[in-house]
Formats: C-alpha cells, sequence, structure tokens
C-alpha cells in the first residue's frame, strides 16, 4: 500500500469510530448532536488521530488502545475550529468546504457544540481508561492528562491567547514562535504524548525521536498554513484564504517573507525526515508524511 492509500485507511478507521461516539439522536436536545456531527464529520484531514496510530505502530502499541485518545484529540481539534471561526474571534464563514458551525446553525448552537465536543473527548478517554486492565490504567490517565494539558491554558488555548493579543501589534519572531508553538503545535505534539505514554516509553531514545519529529512537523505544519494563507487557493483549501493580511496579523510570511518561510519549512522537513529514518523501515510513513506536510495544498 503507498502512503495515500495508508493515509486514507487511517482516516477512515478514524472516521467510523468518530461517527459512532458522536451519533445522530432524537431527543429533545437533538440538534446539538447534529451541529457537531455536522463539523466533526465534515472531511478534515484527521493528521492528528493519524500521527497518534503512526507513533503507536512504531513503538508497538496496539491501534486499539490509542484509539479512543486520537478520537478525542480530533473532537478537540474541531471543537477549536468551531469557536475560532465564531465571530469573537476570527469570524469565518467557510470552513471544510462549507458554511461554519455558526452560520449553518446559530452562533449560541455553535459555541454549545464546542463545549460539547470538548465534554465528548473527556467522556471518551475516561471510559477507555475505566475499561483499561487494572495494570495500564495509570498509562490511560497519564494519556488523558497529556490531552488536557496540550489543549488548555498551556497549550492550545495559551497560544490563541497570545494570538488574539498580537494582532495589530508589531510582535517580534520569538513571540510568533511561541504563539504557533501553543496555537498550533500542541495539538500536534498531543499524538507523540499519548502514543509515548501508551508505550510506557518515556524518557526513552526512541520517545526522543519521535518528540523530535512531531515538534518539527508541528511548526512545519504552521509555516506552510501561513504559505496557503497567502499562495492557497480557497476552493482547495475549503477555507477563506489572505486571512492573516486582513486581521493584520503578524504572521511568518509577513516577519520574515515568504522564501525565508520556504526555506525554514525545508529545513524542518530534513529535520522531521532525520528523525523518522532513526526507526528504519519502520519509519517510512511518518517520513512520507513529513513530505506530505510539505507540498500540501489544503
Ligand atoms: C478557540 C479554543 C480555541 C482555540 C483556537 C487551534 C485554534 C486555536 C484555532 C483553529 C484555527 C487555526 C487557524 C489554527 C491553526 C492550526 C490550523 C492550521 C488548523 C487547521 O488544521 P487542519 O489543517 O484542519 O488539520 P482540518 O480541517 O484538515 O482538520
Amino acid at each position: 500500500m503507498n502512503f495515500k492509500e495508508q493515509l486514507s485507511e487511517m482516516a477512515e478507521l478514524v472516521n467510523q469510530q468518530l461517527d459512532l461516539l458522536v451519533p445522530v439522536k432524537d431527543n429533545k436536545q437533538k440538534v446539538i448532536y447534529e451541529a457537531m456531527r455536522y463539523s466533526l464529520l465534515a472531511g478534515g484531514k484527521r493528521i492528528r488521530p493519524v500521527l497518534a496510530l503512526a507513533y503507536a505502530d512504531i513503538l508497538g502499541v496496539d491501534r486499539d488502545f490509542v484509539m479512543p485518545f486520537a478520537c478525542a484529540l480530533e473532537m478537540i481539534h474541531t471543537y477549536s475550529l468551531i469557536h475560532d471561526d465564531l465571530p469573537a474571534m476570527d469570524n469565518d464563514d467557510l470552513r471544510r468546504g462549507r458554511p461554519t458551525c455558526h452560520i449553518k446553525f446559530d452562533e449560541a448552537t455553535a459555541i454549545l457544540a464546542g463545549d460539547a465536543l470538548l465534554n465528548k473527548a473527556f467522556e471518551v478517554m475516561s471510559e477507555a481508561c475505566n475499561n483499561m486492565p487494572e495494570n495500564m490504567k495509570t498509562r490511560g490517565i497519564a494519556m488523558m492528562a497529556q490531552v488536557a494539558k496540550c489543549s488548555g491554558s498551556e497549550g492550545m488555548i495559551g497560544g490563541q491567547v497570545i494570538d488574539l493579543d498580537s494582532e495589530g501589534k508589531d510582535v517580534d519572531m520569538d513571540t510568533v514562535l511561541t504563539l504557533h508553538k501553543h496555537k498550533t503545535g500542541a495539538l500536534l505534539t498531543a499524538p507523540a504524548c499519548i502514543a509515548v505514554s501508551a508505550a510506557g516509553m518515556e524518557d526513552t531514545i526512541e520517545a526522543e525521536h519521535i518528540f523530535e519529529y512531531s515538534e518539527a512537523t508541528g511548526l512545519a505544519f504552521q509555516v506552510k498554513d501561513d504559505i496557503l494563507d497567502v499562495e492557497g487557493d480557497t476552493e482547495k483549501m475549503g477555507k477563506a484564504v489572505g486571512r492573516d493580511a486582513k486581521q493584520d496579523k503578524r504572521s511568518m510570511t509577513v516577519l520574515i517573507g515568504i522564501d525565508s518561510c520556504k526555506n525554514m519549512l525545508d529545513e524542518l522537513t530534513v529535520k522531521a525526515v532525520k528523525c523518522a529514518e532513526f526507526f528504519g523501515d519502520k519509519g517510512n510513513f511518518l517520513k512520507d508524511m513529513a513530505d506530505y506536510l510539505l507540498k500540501r495544498d489544503n
């Protein structure tokens, strides 16, 4: 199977689980399930859960063990997109190729759908911990704690706060890198945290390489996002482009120019590929993933 086939097979496994975890309901609050499913099952790339499965494969962990945590990450990612698109934040009306949640439903429903997805994520992870054999429960709780930390005020939310605070200001590169490390990088490092804790392999040379890979690809992902915001195509991306300029954001392309961004992206990709090569043939999927993230157009 080639990389693209593997990627879509893994994404499909995630999609099936998400569909089961957030079912259609026919009760008085059914609209919240409609809104949650509308955004969650709207065809995102599933990079974060796929990475969790890929790291699990490399570290010899059963995919079923990490799947609930991988799905929880995708729920949290989707909630962040719903909330980020709200008028109080980025005020966008297109996401994943369709009207944003607050446009399709309304603002209150979109806020609640995001909140419900965040809660669902923790319900799914705590149930997974409950169902683990006694001797594995500590690992499960460590995995859940990592997801909480990566999503919260020391992770993604912290990054969003720095982002909002930076709007219209002449921020420096250090601030922008801190912003990205938190806002985008934290949820892209979470799959590594999950898989390493699942394997009980903290403080190993393997974990070191996985973390270095995830940090390099996490930053590369954001640099590419900034480049796509300038050069990308709305139809392919399924979201508006040119948002950074519109919101007067000091994106990486504004700070160092698009050519330097492309060089930085190349260097980060080389670094990620080197980390993947540490694992020999077992690292092939991660190598291809780094290349895919470099060349992606959506
Ligand atoms: C509002 C709680 C809250 C957090 C906001 C992560 C975030 C912080 C906002 C999301 C919007 C944004 C521009 C994030 C930067 C990271 C990024 C490029 C997200 C898009 O991720 P993809 O490309 O999206 O993986 P798909 O749709 O493929 O899942």
